[in-house]
């Protein structure tokens, strides 16, 4: 009854990694999914993950049903992550949080909640975007449109057309924002351009919806990466927030994260909160303990805290250091072109500007695998390997 179902394409971001598997050339270098791996190439697991894993096995906890909120003192700790200590939208119960399936799942739920509650409400994502953003809301039936964000040109932001969209579209859209570390291409606003952002947000009564997945990894200062949801928030711009912990505490296949609604009164965060749950209810009923109990552990121990902090700062360094390296390297083979673009962006990604046919190049010739948008994880980078890449990259160019 099935013959009639087409074969769905390649994930772009995840079928890259397929590829690499299949490789046989022994130089290979997956820089396709944004993973962290040391400077061996090796997943790292935080020693902060490990130290929380081992308190908890002591402690012998059972494997019951979570509410369908989720995890209580993860919920409260997370969103005092996000919005820091002297919030006062946490202060005053103005926040939903629901525990959800770490960015993605938390991203649905959202989306899900939009199209429920938000009927004709339009998405409007920027271009580019994470791949998988417009599958969620796509998915969730609800309609996206793109705002510019990336100039070609500059390979910075594009604010004035990004203003000028946000200012084009109907009150009551939703405006998607990468809290920090932009995905893929690694430009993000400055601060005066975040008060730009919020003008617009506020005098034209959108609705942002933050999608915070690098808090922490991308400067190594959780305060830094919150600036622009800590921004909004004071304010008083009502918004969501997806938060994401798989790459800040390496937890990528325990599926922990949360989406949060931080609204202008209790009564309003409550009902929220209310039909935020029964969403879930009917996708997945309640989401996982385990990552959970880490979380909330690493982040409400002032030890642990700090040494997660230190753990960040020392992942957020082996990526600037392999940045500054791939730059020097790019810099003598080839001191005529301006290569600046790959320290200035932050986060794990560095968008080349290389076009599919160079990316098709570079993974041919040289076995370096990569998204077909020329984005490269830096995280999937050792000191070794800057130079073959530097040599693959400018070799690209001849194509
Ligand atoms: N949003 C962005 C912009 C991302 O880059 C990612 C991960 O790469 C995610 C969300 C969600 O990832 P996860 O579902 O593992 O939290
Ligand atoms: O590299 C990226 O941009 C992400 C990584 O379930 C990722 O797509 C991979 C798997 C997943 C969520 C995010």
């Amino acid at each position: 009854f099935l013959s009639g179902v087409e074969q769905a394409p390649a994930d772009p971001i995840l079928g890259v990694s397929v590829a690499f598997r299949e490789s046989t050339n022994p130089n290979k270098l997956n820089l396709g999914v944004g993973a962290y791996r040391t400077e061996d190439l090796k997943p790292y697991v935080l020693d902060v993950v490990r130290q929380a894993e081992k308190r908890m096995i002591e402690a012998d906890y059972d494997k019951e049903y979570l509410p369908m909120q989720g995890l209580a003192e993860f919920n409260e700790a997370t969103r005092k992550l996000l919005l820091g200590e002297g919030s006062a939208a946490v202060a005053e119960s103005r926040v939903a949080t629901v525990q959800s399936l770490s960015g993605t799942g938390s991203l649905r739920v959202g989306a899900a909640f939009i199209g429920k509650f938000m009927p004709g409400a339009v998405v409007y994502l920027p271009n580019p975007t994470w791949g998988n953003h417009k599958n969620i809301f796509a998915d969730a039936g609800v309609e996206w449109r793109e705002y510019r964000y990336y100039d070609k040109a500059t390979i910075g932001l594009d604010l004035d057309g990004m203003i000028a969209d946000l200012k084009a579209a109907p009150a009551g859209s939703v405006i998607c924002l990468h809290g920090c570390a932009h995905n893929p291409t690694g430009v993000d606003p400055t601060k005066e351009q975040w008060a730009a952002i919020a003008d617009a947000v506020e005098s034209n009564g959108l609705v942002p919806f933050f999608d915070v997945a690098y808090q922490g990894f991308a400067s190594g200062s959780l305060e830094e990466d919150a600036y622009a949801p800590r921004l909004f928030e004071r304010r008083g711009i009502e918004f969501f927030c997806a938060q994401s912990y798989s790459k800040n505490l390496g937890l990528y296949a325990e599926r922990i994260g949360a989406i949060n609604a931080v609204v202008n009164d209790k009564e309003t965060a409550a009902k929220t909160l209310s039909q935020m749950n029964r969403i879930a209810r009917a996708i997945y009923s309640n989401p996982p303990v385990h990552g959970a109990r880490i979380a909330a552990t690493v982040i409400n121990d002032p030890a642990l805290f700090a040494r997660w902090n230190e753990e960040m700062g020392e992942m957020a360094g082996r990526i600037k250091t392999v940045r500054a390296m791939l730059y020097d390297n790019l810099c003598k083979l080839n001191p005529d072109k301006d290569w600046s673009f790959v320290t200035r962006q932050i986060g794990m990604f560095s968008f080349t500007g290389l076009n599919p046919n160079q990316v098709k190049h570079m993974t041919e010739k040289h076995a370096i695998y990569m998204t077909g948008d020329g984005r490269i994880s830096l995280a999937g980078l050792s000191q070794a390997k800057c130079e073959y890449l530097a040599n693959a990259i400018v070799d690209s160019f001849t194509v």
